[in-house]
């Protein structure tokens, strides 16, 4: 029995068009009892939103966020807009008892992500958090080997999430396109934006970070602000490393620029423990790489001369969400991504088992986030509250 599900997103941009991607694609995949229907697509810009409204077949628009959340013909608020945006609409949505499913970082701060997350509890309200790199098949494979025991104790964690499109000083800060170099409307830099994809992953794959030791740099100084034309100080970190313990023993280290020309979305992790070791590569996103020490199941070595890494090139109907996609050896791409948790997030509706990571853990990404910007500033440790 199918049950229509109207949606009302907010934003018209590169998650705009992803999310609403999702929205078409879903039941045409995944065998779901809810039916997202795209009932309305809002932002400021009218003439924008009513073009994108129009071409993604969503059959309404509105220019006020405020009054989509007030309508009763919307079910779930999707929010696709700009960081500085995301704490009111969750508060508003949360108070109107909408669903909410929210873009990454979760919020600007540590303080406005704790009232987000006590709002939608408070209300009961199912949410999400588009951490979408979970969802890519071969992370979903690490994590499905690590559960298996085949990495056995771990000893590091190495994360690395570079690109190159913030080079030029030339690149303004500010407006549509480019609010994530302002500090006031993205709350940081690379830390937020691209990090948080990192840690969110690290703490799915290997558990709770208990302290960071970090350090950021900005290159860039001043950039002309797209919106007052004058050039202002540059706010955010365009650039960070740091140091992790985790609360199983291991160690780990995270980096990220936007200044490592020639790294488009490098977005790769390695995890290595006494049985085993696994890594993947964005930029390879179909493969993941596992290196087999020891059986778990046996404790059996593998032969020495046996020994070597495996490319699982996953696209076999076995690994995680391919059976709903193409044949065997078919590839699948960035957006499937977000197809892959929506459905998620609508079988998790179905079975009343919610699906993650909801606000409560994307808050953990966030108060990691917060501390490593902390570290930096202050040059020393800091513990993970
Ligand atoms: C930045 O360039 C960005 O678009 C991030 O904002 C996304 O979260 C990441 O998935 C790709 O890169």
């Amino acid at each position: 029995m199918s049950k229509p599900l109207n949606v009302g997103l907010i934003g018209y941009g590169f998650m705009g068009r992803a999310h609403s991607n999702a929205y078409r694609q879903v039941n045409k995949f995944f065998p779901l009892q809810y039916q997202p229907v795209l009932k309305a697509a809002c932002a400021r810009r009218e003439d924008k939103i009513k073009e994108f409204a129009a071409n993604w077949g969503w059959e309404s628009y509105e220019t006020d966020w405020r009054k989509l959340i007030q309508r009763k013909d919307i079910d779930l608020i999707d929010i696709g807009s700009p960081n500085n945006t995301h704490h009111d609409i969750v508060m508003e949505a949360a108070k109107a008892g909408k669903m909410v499913l929210c873009e990454k970082p979760l919020a600007m701060n540590v303080a406005e992500a704790t009232a987000m997350t006590e709002a939608v509890e408070k209300a009961g309200i199912p949410n999400m958090v588009w951490f979408n790199y979970r969802r890519v098949p071969a992370i979903s494979l690490a994590k499905q080997i690590i559960d298996e025991g085949r990495i056995g104790r771990p000893f590091h964690y190495r994360a690395c999430y570079l690109q190159d499109w913030t080079i030029a000083e030339d690149v303004p800060q500010g407006g549509a396109a480019l609010w994530r170099l302002d500090v006031d409307v993205a709350g940081s830099g690379v830390t937020g934006d691209l990090l948080a994809h990192s840690i969110d992953t690290a703490i799915w794959l290997n558990g709770p970070i208990t302290e960071v030791s970090a350090a950021t740099e900005t290159f860039v100084k001043e950039r002309v602000h797209q919106e007052t034309g004058k050039k202002q100080p540059v706010g955010i970190d365009d650039a960070c490393m740091f140091l992790a313990k985790f609360a199983n023993g291991s160690i780990g280290t995270f980096e990220s620029t936007r200044y490592a020309r020639g790294r488009k979305n490098y977005n790769t992790f390695e995890l290595n423990g006494a049985a085993g070791s696994v890594f993947f590569d964005l930029e390879d996103p179909q493969i993941l790489q596992f290196f087999e020490y020891r059986d778990p199941t046996t404790g059996t070595k593998v032969a020495d001369h046996l020994t070597g890494w495996r490319r699982i090139h996953v696209t076999n109907s076995e690994h995680p969400y391919m059976k709903q996609w193409w044949v065997p050896g078919c590839t699948i791409g960035y957006e499937h991504t977000f197809t892959n948790a929506l459905a998620d997030f609508l079988k998790g509706l179905e079975t009343g088992k919610p699906t993650q990571p909801d606000f409560r853990t994307a808050l953990v990404t966030q108060k990691i986030c917060d501390a490593v910007l902390k570290s930096a500033k202050d040059k020393a440790w800091v513990q993970i509250q």
